[in-house]
């Protein structure tokens, strides 16, 4: 290998006036250098873990992989981003905190499930707020500058963010009204999906998506709302029979980074992670409204029905909504009252 040594000024004192010719030779002999042996940092490659708690078929973890892929691709090579999936790393309430304190540079998390540390975080899961695509995306910009802002103080970084298809009422039990619901066992993964459990007078218990298929499977829990993505990732036909199409609310994930891992990346590989957060976000959408789809589609090939809710229920459901709306807006203050405006704009 061509070492800096190699072109070492010769040991007998320096000229004072060198040939053209020489300065010829020693200017290829420098930039030969430069291309060929390549300083330490330019040569490194940097690791990075990517927590997720979802399963690897689930379509945020093939975004992510996607997301991985193409950092890989465009850094040739410089970041390379392992991914984690199904809560193997870190649990998904202790996904966030895992960041911060540089346990893993980068994670997926459930921006609901931290509303207790901050409102906004659970503006998105609010029944009836915004429910459907559309609604999210607006919703979504408008919430989009504060969660960065919120974040950056908590050192880390936004990379991008996708809403779970809309959100259905999975029972064991058939129910033609809130009323039906009274003493159910209810899994919530979120405070807010444990309010819902709360007011309508079922029992709510907290269970995050990694043991869902368990706890229907013994009888823990016989209902909860969720996506049909869960319910297929879990494969919730095998133990309950119907689902209620109530298209209440779109929680999303966001995937983001320790800001220090961030910082610490030359500027081609930042526009690169930036640019491949940007592309992921616009395909994670898209894959979220055709997973709603697939995988409704797919439960119910597996024996389960897909029902529209009665108007009983859905007028029960939006009551509800409204006590969460009204508690989260007495919660956030002027900020959740600035961001509903903005939305509703
Ligand atoms: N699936 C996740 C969150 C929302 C969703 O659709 C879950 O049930 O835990």
């Amino acid at each position: 290998m061509l070492t800096p040594h190699a072109v070492c000024p010769p040991s007998e004192p320096r000229r004072t006036t060198s040939t053209p010719k020489t300065l010829t030779a020693l200017a290829a002999l420098a930039s030969l250098v430069t291309l060929n042996v390549p300083t330490p940092s330019a040569q490194a490659q940097t690791k990075w873990d990517l927590a997720t708690a979802y399963p690897a078929g689930n379509f945020h973890t093939v975004t992510i992989n996607e997301f991985a892929a193409e950092v890989d691709r465009t850094t040739g090579g410089k970041l390379k981003i392992t991914v984690h999936p199904n809560a193997a790393l870190f649990k998904a309430p202790e996904i966030k905190r895992a960041v911060q304190t540089g346990g893993a540079q980068a994670g997926e998390i459930l921006l609901v499930n931290f509303q207790n540390e901050w409102p906004i975080f659970g503006a998105d899961g609010i029944p009836f707020l915004a429910d459907s695509y559309e609604a999210a995306m607006k919703l979504y910009r408008a919430q989009k500058p504060m969660l960065e802002k919120k974040l950056a103080e908590q050192g880390l970084m936004l990379l991008y963010s996708v809403p779970w298809p809309p959100q259905g009422l999975y029972s064991k039990r058939p129910i033609d009204s809130a009323a039906d619901l009274k003493g159910i066992k209810w899994r919530a993964y979120s405070p807010a999906t444990a309010r819902i459990g709360e007011l309508v007078g079922a029992q709510p218990v907290t269970i995050q998506a990694a043991e869902v298929s368990q706890a229907f499977a013994t009888g823990v829990v016989e209902s909860m709302m969720s996506s049909g993505a869960t319910g297929w990732d879990t494969k919730l036909h095998e133990h309950v029979k119907q689902y209620y199409d109530l298209q209440a609310w779109l929680p999303k994930n966001a995937v983001i980074v320790n800001k220090r891992a961030f910082d610490a990346l030359d500027r081609p590989t930042q526009d690169a992670v930036l640019k491949a957060a940007a592309a992921a976000e616009q395909r994670g959408w898209d894959a979220s409204r055709r997973a709603n789809t697939d995988t409704l589609d797919k439960l119910k090939g597996g024996g389960m029905a897909i029902l529209p809710p009665s108007a009983a229920l859905k007028s029960d459901m939006q009551k509800v909504g409204q006590t969460l709306l009204n508690e989260w807006l007495e919660k956030a203050g002027p900020e959740g009252k600035q961001l509903v405006d903005a939305f509703r704009r």
